[in-house]
């Protein structure tokens, strides 16, 4: 099987330095990957985007211009939560502009005991920022995801809250960790308690690629954008297998954009002098390259571009605190940027400055394949890109990890990779390049990417490629079309060379499309088989494989991991996931697969499995018209997983729409699962269990859908 996949070795090397490096040519070298052959790209077929499984693209969204106000200035400051770390900026501004988040500043967990038992996020915090956590009591706040109220978990779960931050400018981007939660019921809280999140966000709106609301999130980390000014209480609850439950909360605090850039801290750019939608005030500017705005970056800035209009080939640099915006103004169609190189490269070597910018409303038009919207040049927390459109570009985005590594072995020890790092609802199509080149090169502590749709990296690499992770949460997103032998999703580890490993990985609700060539989706493993690279802690959940090209959907060499209520369409493919080493790294461990979907019109197989220890797979369903009992694995670590030619689900052949995959009354599938795994929801985000034919109680199914009488 491998050997049929592992064709041979390519070796190249990562070209991150863009025109804005100058000299420094070589960051990093030596990448190798043993993901196949070395072939010509098969033209990719780029998928319909005007409908998605859940839900309809809707297209760029409207108008985010603002207009005038009055206030008082920008204070961003990073938190600690009740913890010590924490080098967060003092961001007591008075006026506007005067406001800044330091530098870094890891919000630390911990702090003091509150009464109930549960540790309370409470505490200081540097900056500016107010206080940060308000225990609550349980169970009155628990959220409707679950299947019941469930029992108030008294001390018996200890839950953490620790938000990047609890105060900004909207359009604010909050990564809210649970890191540091104990439970009596187990020892692996990330994995084996259920965390539900509310953001107190209720005009949030909709993913437009899952249709789910964004003002709920699963999961033991989860990401949020705060579009409206305003005080949000956010509150998580946590459950355990027991159904004991517990819940937390935190205030942030969303700063209105028309105080924090009032008067001329708001700058209106216009090729054609066209000033309608300007905020009052503002100061206005006739120009028609993008390097114009260059020369307003600057602390508590917003630079806005005429809505409509486009913007010539230009590149900026941005390396002060903000708070700072790059956005639009005015009616119509976001303006359009075109870039022959990088058009926003961010902080840099010898003096990294840069933090709490956001960057939002604007498309980006590549002209050659050196062009690239963002790129990291050095540390920078708390930067966002929300709806920003990227096509025919050469890269979307580059926060190498190398780059930094490089730094911190050449005079630069402090230099680190970005901290609160979101894409949110963006659009990249048609990457261009050729090899070394993705829409995503990231290595990111608390990285997010949300509702974002990125397709056809045919003319390069991966759609795709987190070479480190430290915390991430990459949900609602649609993303396909990849070339052979690259990946949609490659998620690997490089700076375990250096002792930092990949960790605490949540990909959820996405939509993957396994169309252009490639043979592997989503590959959650080391780069190649030579490279001991560590990845831990990861939950694959909720998410939707459509079939294309791909041998196989979703390949894991990590250890605490769970993959779970996913459906997965092979269409007439063979396979669903594998679980296997790929070369030198310790073998998977502590691996659970449950309550996936899997179907196939093949005698498909669920999983590979090979040299895997604590591997428990639970609750599957491999349906189609010739699987067969070895469909599915048995033996030590599996219970209740079927292989059925006839399950009773929704749509006799199902397809792309996951309603296809519901069980209909009567399906062997419903309440027979094992109740001793833990899924606390489906694959529709329905509680589970139900009692689905009416004896017994409440039991849960087979496969990632439950049945509601
Ligand atoms: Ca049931």
């Amino acid at each position: 099987m491998r050997q049929s996949i592992l064709k041979s070795r390519l070796n190249f090397t990562l070209v991150v330095a863009g025109a804005s490096f100058g000299s420094l040519l070589v960051a990093c070298s030596g990448h190798i990957e043993d993901d196949g052959t070395d072939q010509l790209v098969p033209a990719g077929t780029a998928p319909d985007l005007s409908t998605t499984a859940w839900g309809r693209w809707r297209g760029w969204k409207g108008s985010r211009g603002g207009s005038s106000g009055t206030g008082t200035g920008g204070s961003s400051g990073t938190t600690s939560n009740g913890g010590s770390s924490g080098n967060g900026g003092s961001g007591s501004g008075t006026s506007a502009g005067n406001g800044g988040s330091g530098s870094g500043g890891v919000a630390g967990t911990g702090g003091s005991t509150s009464t109930g038992g549960s540790t309370s996020v409470g505490g200081s915090s540097s900056g500016s920022s107010g206080s940060a956590g308000t225990p609550q009591t349980v169970p009155a706040d628990t959220l409707p995801c679950f299947a019941d109220n469930g029992k108030d978990a008294g001390g018996a779960i200890s839950l953490a809250l620790a938000p990047s931050r609890v105060e900004g400018v909207a359009p604010l981007l909050v990564f809210f960790d649970t890191d540091g939660t104990t439970a009596e019921s187990t020892d692996r809280p990330f994995e084996e308690l259920a965390y539900c999140w509310s953001f107190d966000d209720d005009n949030a709106g909709n993913f437009a690629t899952t249709g789910r609301p964004k003002n709920q999130a699963k999961g033991p980390m989860a990401s949020h954008v705060f579009e409206a000014p305003g005080t949000y209480s956010v509150t998580v609850s946590a459950r355990d297998k027991d159904g004991l439950v517990t819940s937390r909360a935190v205030e942030i605090s969303v700063k209105d954009p028309e105080s924090a850039f009032q008067g001329q801290s708001t700058v209106c750019f216009s090729p054609s002098g066209n000033f309608e939608g300007c905020p009052t005030g503002a100061k206005q500017v006739k120009q028609s390259s993008f390097s114009a705005l260059g020369q307003e970056v600057g602390t508590g800035k917003r630079l806005l571009m005429h809505r409509g209009e486009t913007f010539a080939s230009g590149s900026i640099n941005v390396n002060v605190p903000g708070p700072g915006m790059i956005g639009a103004y005015g009616k119509g169609n976001p303006p359009t940027v075109q870039a022959s190189g990088t058009a926003i490269s961010v902080s840099e070597e010898d003096e990294p400055n840069a933090s709490d910018w956001r960057f939002a409303d604007f498309n980006v038009v590549g002209t050659s394949d050196d062009s690239r919207i963002l790129q990291m040049d050095g540390t920078a927390p708390n930067i966002l890109t929300l709806r920003v459109g990227g096509d025919q570009i050469g890269q979307a985005v580059t926060a190498a990890d190398t780059v930094i590594e490089y730094y911190n072995q050449n005079g630069h020890p402090n230099q680190d990779n970005p901290d609160n790092f979101g894409f949110v609802d963006c659009n990249f199509q048609h990457l261009r390049g050729g090899g070394g080149h993705n829409f995503w090169y990231v290595g990111a502590h608390r990285f997010s990417i949300l509702g974002t749709v990125a397709s056809d990296s045919t003319g390069g690499e991966h759609v795709l490629r987190v070479p480190y992770a430290d915390h991430a949460v990459i949900s609602d997103n649609d993303l396909g079309n990849a070339p052979s032998p690259r990946h949609v999703v490659k998620l690997h580890a490089a700076q375990s060379r250096n002792g930092k490993d990949t960790n605490h990985i949540v990909f959820s609700d996405n939509i993957i499309r396994s169309t252009g060539g490639h043979e592997w989706s989503v590959s959650i493993q080391p780069q190649n088989d030579s490279s001991d690279e560590r990845i831990k802690h990861v939950i694959v959940e909720r998410n939707l494989f459509l079939p294309g090209t791909a041998s196989e959907p979703l390949l894991v060499s990590a250890q605490d991991v769970v993959v779970r209520g996913n459906v997965i369409n092979r269409a007439d493919g063979t396979l669903c996931m594998e679980v296997a080493p790929r070369g030198v790294e310790p073998p998977p461990a502590r691996v659970t697969i449950e309550n996936n979907t899997c179907y196939s019109t093949s005698n498909a197989k669920l999983l590979l499995v090979t040299d895997t220890t604590d591997l428990t797979v639970f609750n599957n369903l491999v349906a189609g018209p010739k699987v067969t009992s070895s469909s599915v694995p048995s033996g030590t670590g599996t219970a209740k997983n079927l292989a059925l030619t006839s399950a009773g689900l929704a749509a006799s052949s199902p397809g792309d729409d996951w309603r296809d995959y519901v069980p209909t009354a009567g399906s062997p599938v419903i309440d027979a699962g094992d109740d001793s795994a833990f899924c606390p929801w489906d694959f529709s985000g329905r509680g589970r269990p139900v009692d689905g034919d009416g004896s017994k109680g409440a039991q849960g199914d087979v496969g990632a859908l439950e049945y509601a009488p």
